[in-house]
């Protein structure tokens, strides 16, 4: 008889120990089967009776070790249970927020270019394009370029092809202003933006590629007084109601006459500083009236009409507006200075 109890002891404990459960009845059943009214552990309690008197001290212990085993692998089989709920099969939470994107920045020159195509929208003039990839008819030709102007030179001008009629990168958007004359009657009012490729050593002041804005006006009786408002106007916009500027003789050789156009320094208010080197001043345009032989060579009649044009470098703008100190800043991407600009969106 107490052999046997100790095997069947032996027995259930093995049993209980490998007890696997996935839902909560399989654990209730268990309870029921081994602790239960008429379970196999309570089975052996009312055994117990029929153990002789010097046996009973050990049974007592071994039964109740036994007890307290199934209690416990119940108790643990409950607990991993919840655990497991706790924990989804699936360990990405769809519902979580996800990480998040980082949004870019416009690029300074875009936000230059985009400002300055507005105020002369706002002045009537409207967008024209055109290739960068020109003929030497449309960049030189046409703007009244002598044949041994220096521009004309490999050290200036990216060539493509060489020959009679040599294909080029364009050394300024003026070829789009000759494209619109062509192809239009005045009046004439188109800004042109765009990038333009001149064969430079590149530094702080220095691209060989950069960006330029262009405007024409084309019309009966425009005159140099024209020219002075708008760029007034424009510059007004731009830098502040405050600043002035200064027009200085040049040549260009579409123009007739041509001006070199400075704005009051808009660090120092004019009384000078490192950035103006002291004299108040700081260039940003140049202008003039076009040439007669310009308007002739694209079909406009100059004593008919007349026009002025102007031209101004983007990365020049920004970095008057901005107070960058090197050119090389707007084609390096760096976030650092892109990020400066997030505010300018
Ligand atoms: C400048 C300065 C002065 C200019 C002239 C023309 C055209 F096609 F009408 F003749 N377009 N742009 C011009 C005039 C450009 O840039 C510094």
């Amino acid at each position: 008889m107490a052999s046997q109890m100790s095997e069947r002891i032996v027995q259930l404990l093995n049993e209980i120990e490998e007890l696997k459960a996935r839902r909560e009845k399989e654990i209730e059943e268990f309870r029921v089967r081994y602790l239960g009214k008429k379970g196999e552990v309570t089975k052996l309690f009312e055994e117990f009776r029929n153990v002789l008197p010097e046996q009973k001290k050990e049974f007592g212990r071994k039964l109740n070790e036994l007890k307290q085993a199934a209690a416990a692998k119940i108790e643990a089989l409950k607990a991993s249970l919840e655990e497991a709920a706790e924990t989804p099969e699936c360990s990405f939470d769809l519902t979580k927020p996800g990480d998040a994107c980082e949004l870019g920045t416009r690029h300074p020159i875009s936000i230059t270019r985009e400002e300055i195509i507005a105020i002369f929208n706002k002045l009537g003039y409207s967008l024209a394009e055109g290739p960068e990839v020109e003929d030497d008819y449309h960049v030189f030709e046409a703007l009244n370029f002598p044949p041994d102007h220096p521009a004309r030179d490999m050290q200036d001008t990216f060539f493509i092809s060489s020959g009679k009629s040599p294909i080029l990168l364009r050394t300024h958007t003026s070829s789009v202003q000759v494209r619109t004359m062509e192809r239009r009657k005045p009046p004439i009012r188109v800004i042109c933006p765009g990038r333009v490729f001149r064969n430079e050593a590149i530094s702080a002041r220095a691209h060989c590629i950069f960006h330029q804005v262009e405007g024409l006006y084309i019309d009966k009786a425009v005159s140099f007084a024209d020219l002075k408002q708008a760029i007034l106007l424009f510059v007004k916009e731009m830098f502040g109601e405050s600043t002035q500027i200064r027009m200085r003789p040049s040549y260009f050789p579409f123009t007739e006459p041509s001006t070199e156009i400075d704005i009051s320094c808009n660090i120092c208010g004019g009384k000078g500083c490192n950035i103006c080197k002291g004299t108040g001043w700081l260039e940003i345009m140049g202008a003039g009236m076009v040439d007669p032989n310009v308007l002739k060579a694209s079909g406009i009649d100059p004593e008919v009409y007349s026009g002025f044009a102007f031209g101004m470098g983007i990365e020049r703008i920004a970095m008057l507006k901005w107070q960058v100190r090197d050119l090389r800043h707007y084609f390096e991407n760096d976030v650092r200075f892109l990020r400066e600009f997030e505010t300018s969106l």
